[in-house]
């Protein structure tokens, strides 16, 4: 074992016994587009709009501390505006976060939606299109910091390939990182979120895994500013255990958040309620990140959730509310276990005796 690993070591074990002695008193976020109308690729809208203005309003009453945003959820028709535009957008939204007592967790830059993002944006064939990626990016940085949020979140929805021939995969892994590189450069403080997904909207994404998001960190000019958003369906899209995926993350002080929900088997992403298909991997991960002293140092439990298309009502946020709600829950279930019991059955390694400990804990059986 490295003498720098000894030391990660007896870190982890000094955050385990402080997350011990104190209790966390979690904070939660979502964005705006998680309260939507129900369209999917095979219908229309089936809820009455609902403008976005009028959601933070609802945010504190739920319970829900952070904003996540997109770059054009804060500055609407990003791409038509001059600077002093978007600035004037943006104090308008930070009064508007400052009123309500809002945290703005991050901000995303929304690349799969312009024609120049067809075919990806940093990794894309076209050199024209490359030079927009980057620069909606870096005003990007630039809003997030005018709104005052520390974070901007890659989700790289189109860097990724239909066919494998299409691209250079080496150049495109490449890009990423330069851009990346980029981004670090061009503001001090920023921290750049990537939150991997396996496939969808493309079907080969390159950067599929935490595995992956923290090989980029480590190779980045400023490796300390670059870390993992760890979505639970994104996780089990790419066959892995998202408590296992967030524990990784953790053992290398990478989880800049979380995007909590649920996923039934290898289907579309399906952005269910945390637990909702899973009720003992969502414990598992409520576990792991109790254990680390998650959310000791500000980090949000963010939640990425969508209402049922069938959920009758104006604006629905019962999906929003309920995966709170059992995330509280299982954080009691997580403070109950009974970590000597789970002990003494590693000792004996009594893991039939574990199992069924934790099953009859899970339903509250003595
Ligand atoms: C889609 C992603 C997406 C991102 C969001 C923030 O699969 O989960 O919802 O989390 O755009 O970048
Ligand atoms: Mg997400």
């Amino acid at each position: 074992m490295s003498r720098d690993w000894r030391r990660r070591g007896l870190k982890i074990e000094r955050v385990i016994q402080n997350s011990m002695s104190k209790p966390t008193t979690y904070r939660f976020s979502f964005g705006p587009w998680n309260i939507s109308e129900g369209a999917d690729p095979f219908g229309p809208e089936v809820r009455p709009a609902f403008p976005h203005e009028k959601k933070y309003a609802l945010y504190k009453p739920m319970g829900f501390d952070g904003v996540q945003f997109h770059d054009d959820d804060v500055v609407p028709g990003i791409d038509e505006l001059n600077s002093a535009q978007i600035s004037k957008q943006c104090a308008k939204v930070k009064k508007m976060l400052d009123n309500q007592g809002l945290t703005p967790e991050f901000v995303a830059p929304r690349l799969w939606f312009a024609p120049q993002t067809v075919d990806g944006g940093y990794t894309s064939n076209s050199a024209k299109d490359r030079k927009y990626a980057l620069d909606r990016t870096l005003r990007t940085i630039d809003i997030a910091r005018e709104i005052g949020s520390k974070a901007v979140v890659l989700w790289l929805a189109r860097e990724g390939s239909y066919i494998r021939e299409s691209k250079n995969a080496r150049l495109a892994y490449q890009r990423i990182l330069e851009t990346i590189n980029a981004m670090l450069a061009h503001d001090k403080d920023i921290e750049i979120w990537i939150e991997p997904k396996p496939n969808e909207p493309t079907d080969m994404a390159y950067v599929p895994t935490i595995g992956h998001t923290v090989a980029l960190a480590y190779a980045s000019s400023d490796p300390k500013r670059v870390k993992g958003l760890i979505e639970t369906a994104h996780a089990l899209l790419a066959g892995l255990d998202p408590s296992d995926e967030m524990a990784f993350a953790l053992a290398h002080d990478k989880l800049g958040s979380v995007h909590l929900n649920d996923q039934n088997g290898l289907k579309y992403d399906q952005d269910k309620n945390f637990g909702a298909a899973n009720l003992r991997t969502a414990y598992n991960q409520v576990r792991v990140l109790e254990e680390a002293g998650y959310g000791k140092k500000g980090e949000f439990i963010g939640l990425d959730v969508k209402a049922m298309r069938t959920q009758k009502g104006k604006c629905v946020t019962s999906h929003l509310t309920g995966s709170r709600e059992i995330f509280l829950h299982l954080v009691e279930k997580v403070r109950s276990t009974d970590e000597k019991l789970v002990q003494q059955f590693r000792d004996a390694r009594d893991y039939e005796a574990l199992e069924l400990y934790i099953l009859k804990h899970l339903m509250g059986i003595k």
